[in-house]
């Protein structure tokens, strides 16, 4: 699956010009007031941005995974929340259904998560199974031809504004494989919301609890319709979103980085700018190379991604996977701290793009999987293929 070149060309500036003319400026507004404005929500959906990686037949773009992380890198060169308005939808929010949902699932929910109309969220983390996805605890219950869904969701991404959960729930017994993924319908009786989450950045993206009190859900909304298979239906999605994570690092770094220049030529310290002294140029540097050599990987790993069929998994490609999620959201985290260094105490107060980015790059070495988790990954697959 993959957008024609073509059209790709067409789409791709499309974006970066809304990027640079309506998103960045109004990075302080969200900042200010902690939500997207309304109108770019809009336009977003009139630009197909919800429907970026559902295939053309149910209403989408298709992108293919190498064009996705080229659309990722841009959109990290602005605010994290502007993404994570349809990022849930195009990513591990719908991905699970794409990947392993029936055909009368795909039809169902597929055009609706294109078009904007529905936001879809990824609900696995608990109070109690982080890291530790496959000891989740919310239990599913079979009661004819429903189950019922007892047991509380943590930090999930859009669920305030969401429609349905992609949601992780135990059918059968413990570990990986009594674990089922469900769609789950935000309206149902018995589903709560905890407060929003105060985070320490990413001003504008939502994060609550989702509390499951003996809701009723369908048995046909099992995702492909077999329990048991939820746990690796969550995996497979997050390789994928472990990809985009890393793109949105790059793009994050180079927006970083075109800051640290712009301000190491404008300001003047000793009478010249301060772009003109070597120590200051030291750091530039290592920040572009590490970039350069992280966005190398992350197109490398998509390009490999692009050729295994989209729902199966290769443990060979996941490792790879969280080879870049591990190498580029660290460069990212470097070259934030060093985007501060380069702007002295002015890094430090809120006025500068680059005290934000500090803040906001600090969860992309968390979510979908902290840097250990890859570690753990990339290590066991290593022992595995020399076994
Ligand atoms: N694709 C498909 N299947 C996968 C897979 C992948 N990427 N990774 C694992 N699986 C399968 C395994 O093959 C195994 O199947 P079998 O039982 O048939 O052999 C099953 O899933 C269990 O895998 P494993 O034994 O590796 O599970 P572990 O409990 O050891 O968990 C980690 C492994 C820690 C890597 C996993 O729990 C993880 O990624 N945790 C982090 C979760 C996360 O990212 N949370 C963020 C929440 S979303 S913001």
């Amino acid at each position: 699956m993959a957008l024609d070149p073509e059209s790709f060309d067409i789409l791709l500036p499309t974006i970066q010009r809304f990027i640079r003319e309506r998103l960045m400026p109004a990075e302080n507004h969200l900042e200010e007031f902690d939500e997207v404005p309304a109108d770019l929500i809009e336009d977003m959906k009139e630009m197909g941005l919800f429907g970026l990686t559902v295939p053309e037949e149910y209403g989408g773009i298709g992108l293919s995974v190498s064009q996705e992380v080229l659309v990722n890198y841009e959109l990290g060169r602005t605010a994290t929340a502007f993404r994570s308005v349809f990022g849930t939808n195009i990513g591990i929010g719908s991905q699970g259904i794409l990947m392993d949902g029936t055909p009368e699932q795909k039809a169902e929910y597929l055009p609706k998560v294109a078009s904007g109309e529905l936001i879809m969220s990824f609900a696995l983390t608990e109070p109690d199974a982080g890291t530790d996805a496959a000891s989740l605890k919310t239990r599913a219950e079979a009661d004819g031809d429903h189950y019922v869904l007892n047991g509380t969701k943590r930090y999930i991404t859009n669920a305030p504004r969401a429609g349905a959960f992609t949601l992780m729930a135990r059918t059968g017994g413990p570990g990986a494989g009594g674990v089922s993924s469900f769609i789950v319908p935000a309206d149902l009786p018995g589903i709560k919301l905890g407060k929003t989450d105060k985070k320490m950045g990413q001003r504008g993206t939502k994060t609550c609890d989702v509390i499951l009190e003996n809701v009723r859900v369908p048995a046909a909304n099992i995702i492909g319709g077999v329990p048991g298979q939820g746990f690796k239906t969550a995996m497979k999605v997050l390789d994928r979103g472990r990809l985009n994570i890393s793109a949105v690092s790059c793009g994050m770094a180079s927006r970083i980085l075109d800051e640290s220049v712009r301000y190491a030529c404008e300001r003047k310290q000793f009478g010249k700018p301060i772009g003109e002294f070597q120590l200051i140029q030291a750091m530039l540097a290592d920040s572009q190379a590490e970039l350069l050599a992280a966005w190398s990987l992350v197109r490398e790993v998509a390009a490999r991604f692009d050729q295994k069929p989209a729902h199966l998994s290769d443990p060979d490609v996941s490792m790879r996977v969280s080879c870049a999620k591990l190498f580029a959201t660290e460069m990212l985290g470097r070259v934030a701290d060093r985007g501060v260094q380069v702007h002295g105490g002015a890094g430090y107060i809120n006025e500068y793009p680059v005290e934000r980015f500090y803040r906001d790059a600090r969860l992309l070495r968390l979510y979908e999987g902290t840097t250990q988790v890859q570690q753990l990954i990339i290590g066991r697959e290593l022992l595995r293929q020399a076994a």
